[in-house]
């Protein structure tokens, strides 16, 4: 998809990190964006700096099917043709082994993670297919594929999102629609606040000496990723700091 084929492209988890840059960047390409997320206000602010395209507030939890399709289907009437889903809302709550974990945030990761993501994905995928040009980004992690002590239930939804891009990969054989997963290492977003529960001083503390990546970063490779030609399907991009060698062991600089 290049900025010449213009279409709808619906991003979830707009509102912060990764999913609020790659909609600034998308609109700035003259995209029409879907932003989803839960907070208005945050989308309200993104509507102010739609760029050459426009962003479009669809507010609502990825959890709940009705609300979600509510929310998207308010929009999807008078927009040009869906040609893009990127499924990036998701969340790590809690970090302590399993046998110190909770349940209740178990259940919000897997509900949000593996639930949130098929809900958008079966809401869009008529539509994808309907384009002649469709094109899926899932954000994995590298969790999937290195585990952490306090990884655990987080890294086991991410592994469900690389093994489902691959699924869908056969499954949409012969519509055109393609399927991309990226998996970023540590990234400075919103994300280790989320997963610490709020606690600032020890989510700013994860990035002490070392270099962390930017949703930047991340927003440059799922654009990547859109703008290949329509023979090429990137499958997997792993994308970790220079400072992370694996999982969360990292290389800390002191002075
Ligand atoms: P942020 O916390 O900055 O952003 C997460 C986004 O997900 C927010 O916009 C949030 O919006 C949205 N979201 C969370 N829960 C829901 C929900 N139930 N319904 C709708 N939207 C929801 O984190 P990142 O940008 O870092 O995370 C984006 C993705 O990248 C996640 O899937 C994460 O697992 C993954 N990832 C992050 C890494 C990192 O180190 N930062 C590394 C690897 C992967 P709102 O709260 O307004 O609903
Ligand atoms: C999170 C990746 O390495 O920060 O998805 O745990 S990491």
């Amino acid at each position: 998809m290049s900025s010449q084929e213009l279409g709808t492209v619906v991003v979830s988890g707009a509102s912060s990190g990764f999913g609020r840059c790659t909609t600034l960047r998308l609109a700035e390409q003259g995209h029409t964006v879907l932003a989803v997320a839960r907070r208005a206000d945050r989308l309200a602010e993104l509507v102010e700096q739609s760029g050459a395209g426009q962003v479009l507030p669809a507010v609502a939890d990825v959890r709940d099917l009705e609300a979600l399709q509510n929310a998207l289907d308010k929009h999807l009437p008078h927009c040009p043709p869906v040609v893009g889903l990127v499924n990036n809302a998701g969340l790590s709550r809690g970090f302590g082994p399993m046998h110190s974990a909770k349940v209740d945030d178990w259940r919000q990761m897997v509900d949000t993670n593996v639930g949130g993501l098929l809900h958008t994905t079966a809401l869009l995928l008529p539509r994808l297919i309907a384009s002649g040009r469709g094109h899926i980004v899932n954000i994995g992690s590298i969790a999937a594929s290195y585990p952490y002590t306090g990884g655990n239930v987080y890294a086991a939804t991410k592994a469900f999102v690389h093994q489902l891009s691959l699924s869908m990969r056969t499954d949409l054989e012969g519509t055109g629609v393609r399927v991309s997963c990226i998996a970023p290492g540590m990234a400075r977003t919103e994300f280790a606040l989320v997963r610490y529960e709020g606690d600032q001083d020890r989510a700013d503390h994860l990035y002490d000496g070392v270099s962390p990546l930017s949703a930047e970063d991340i927003a440059a490779a799922v654009l990547w990723c859109l703008s290949r030609p329509p023979h090429v399907n990137v499958n997997l991009i792993e994308i970790m700091p220079t400072d992370q060698p694996f999982g969360l062991g990292l290389t800390r600089r002191h002075a």
